[in-house]
């Protein structure tokens, strides 16, 4: 295949790309962030010899994936093109086509089940050849083995097509696919390999059930430990990947001390994570747009709120925080307590205004709350009224202008009908109501034990009038589809004021990325990879409304209270501050661009094409 002469950043001129990830066109978690936001800055460099590899599921691909058609694969004069052609004369399932988005991908997708007959023979070549025990009743390790062989088979096949003087690379992300790495190296297919773990299986295990971890890590047997928690199998796949990688790398560093203690090699280098930053020409645009969305989260609270007691929404502070449901790791424990300060704070400032904090996450559960469902309902019909009496109004206040001779403003209120005053005063009447506001908006399956809830109700965070950090629990991911946020999870971070990340364990960690990509100022922590790399690269972020809480030898008593004095610094900037606050934020999201993150990618493809 030529190289691509007219690609102004091509880079490695002779050698092909094959980035392996579990969540090509298969969205799991940060992993698809990663590949998918990566791909616009990666295709100028790579053009046509980059190709991505992921597991075919016909119900996640469908949207996103398009197959090329038999006559343009049959064609198609590229190595992967070649190997897909030759695995299919051999009779396996393997799709070629294009990822839907931006930068449009080559991408090849394989059905890991149609390896499942030779699930057996696949399960003793592991444990025969490399020590990897996998149990009979884990689907997830099946299908990652199975996927693991085909992977193999078609990288034996792509460096059959490679011409002299060219060379292939396979960057794997995470165990998932890194298991294949192993098998490649036995076999020696000649290709340059890299591994890329995104955390560390007993990494993430650990720091959820210790809460000493960090102290703890340097002394971590990694066979007791992963015997204990039952992911032996994965944790073996993940230190065979680590080990049998030309180039090894990781995210951030504090992932690499994990690399260290837990998987036993030094990673060669860190890749930090970027996004695909797409600014506006006018700054104004996306101060628009915060205002727009943040009209979006109006409705929502005056309709969860109203209905028990009003407040001023012009003097109301939204913040945030989502992601997995891991109560200690994602730093939910420390946002909880340094709310119940800042609440007690309000309470006693004689400040004006209130917050209201989103806590957004995944949790299972039966239904939305039939309460939060008609306080929607009820203020939809109150906003109906109103839009009628509006109607009415309009329309006789305009004859009424046109006519009048002494040019006063004539009363409005005898205007209305009494037909639309009764039916305005009873839908009022019928609204109201003394119960509180409900601080969860759906009926968990296991509301008895849950640590958000149960921290909200022992600190009596609970939605009283007399509170000035309102609580809404949303255990479901923000979706435009939703009755009661309705907007695109993109829409309602623009809309907020703050997000707020203070992790306890985080690898790198999106959330608060992407609130700066959006202009939002966003609270991390310094053990999280991306508060991690702040420290080391911004200098001042505080003035780029980024701000790092530390967590790194201290106790949560005084990260509580650090948090706490951040979130107390924030309510009391005026709009004006909060405004200029904003443009500095957004101006610093391009340092977390792709165009000037992929260097750190480049370094690590040329340090695998110099090891053999
Ligand atoms: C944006 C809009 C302004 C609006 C402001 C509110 O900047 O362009 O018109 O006044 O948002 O900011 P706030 O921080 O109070 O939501
Ligand atoms: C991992 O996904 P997670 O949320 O399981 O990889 C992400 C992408 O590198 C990273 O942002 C996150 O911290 C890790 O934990």
């Amino acid at each position: 295949m030529q190289p691509t002469p007219h690609a102004p950043d091509a880079l490695f001129p002779d050698a092909l790309l094959v980035e392996v990830a579990w969540e090509v066109c298969n969205q799991v978690g940060g992993i698809y962030t990663v590949i998918r936001s990566k791909v616009p800055a990666t295709m100028p460099a790579w053009g046509d010899r980059y190709c991505l590899l992921g597991p075919y599921f016909p119900n996640q691909a469908q949207g996103e994936f398009e197959p090329v058609d038999e006559l343009a694969l049959h064609t198609a004069s590229d190595p992967y093109a070649a190997a897909v052609r030759a695995m299919r004369a051999q009779g396996y399932d393997v799709q070629l086509g294009t990822w839907l988005v931006t930068g449009r991908p080559r991408t090849v997708l394989i059905n890991p089940f149609q390896a499942y007959p030779q699930l057996g023979q696949l399960k003793t070549d592991l444990w025969a050849r490399h020590g990897i025990p996998a149990p009979d009743t884990d689907d997830l390790l099946h299908q990652v083995i199975a996927f693991g062989h085909l992977t193999t088979v078609f990288f034996q096949h792509v460096a059959q097509q490679v011409v002299a003087g060219q060379r292939l690379l396979g960057h794997f992300h995470e165990w998932m696919t890194g298991v294949a790495i192993p098998e490649l190296r036995r076999l020696q297919v000649p290709a340059h390999l890299l591994f890329t773990t995104h955390a560390t299986l007993l990494g993430r295990y650990l720091a959820m059930n210790d809460a000493n971890f960090y102290d703890h890590l340097m002394w971590v047997d990694w066979e007791t430990e992963a015997k204990k928690f039952n992911i032996e199998p994965a944790v073996r796949m993940e230190r065979a990947a680590a080990h049998g990688s030309h180039v090894f790398t990781t995210v951030s560093e504090l992932t690499v001390r994990e690399c260290i203690y837990l998987l036993d090699r030094i990673p060669d280098a860190v890749l930090p994570n970027g996004l695909n930053i797409e600014r506006f020409v006018a700054l104004h645009e996306f101060q628009n747009l915060h205002q727009q969305y943040k009209a979006k989260i109006h409705e929502f609270v005056m309709a969860h709120f109203f209905q028990s007691y009003s407040f001023d929404l012009d003097k109301t502070l939204y913040f945030f925080t989502s992601g997995r449901y891991e109560y200690h790791n994602k730093g939910f424990d420390l946002t909880l307590e340094a709310l119940a300060r800042l609440n007690h704070r309000l309470q006693e400032s004689g400040l004006e205004g209130q917050v209201v904090m989103f806590f957004i996450t995944k949790r299972p559960f039966t239904s939305i709350n039939p309460q939060v469902l008609e306080r929607r309902a009820m203020l939809n019909e109150v906003q109906e009224t109103c839009r009628a009496i509006e109607h009415q109004v309009g329309e006789r206040l305009f004859y009424a202008a046109a006519a009048s001779q002494d040019h006063k403003l004539p009363e409005l209120g005898a205007m209305v009908d009494d037909y639309w005053k009764l039916r305005y005063r009873r839908t009022l009447q019928s609204w109201k109501t003394n119960a509180l506001p409900p601080v969860i908006t759906h009926n968990l399956v296991n509301d008895g034990d849950d640590d958000i809830l149960a921290f909200m109700r022992r600190a009596d965070l609970l939605n009283h009038r007399h509170d000035r950090v309102k609580m809404v629990y949303h255990p479901d991911f923000v979706s435009p589809s939703s009755p009661l946020l309705g907007m695109e999870y993109g829409q309602f971070v623009r809309g907020c004021h703050m997000g707020v990340f203070p992790s306890y364990y985080e690898p790198w960690g999106y959330t608060p990325l992407e609130c700066v990509a959006r202009g939002v100022p966003a609270i991390t922590s310094d053990l999280s990879g991306f508060g991690d790399y702040v420290l080391q690269t911004i200098p001042d972020p505080e003035q780029k409304g980024i701000f790092v809480v530390h967590r790194q030898e201290k106790s949560f008593d005084e990260s509580a209270e650090e948090l706490c004095d951040m979130l107390w610094q924030f309510v009391q900037l005026s709009r004006r501050e909060r405004i200029m606050q904003r443009n500095a934020v957004e101006s610093s999201a391009e340092l977390f661009d792709w165009k000037n993150l992929r260097v750190h990618y480049d370094r690590a493809y040329a340090l695998a094409l110099e090891r053999q």
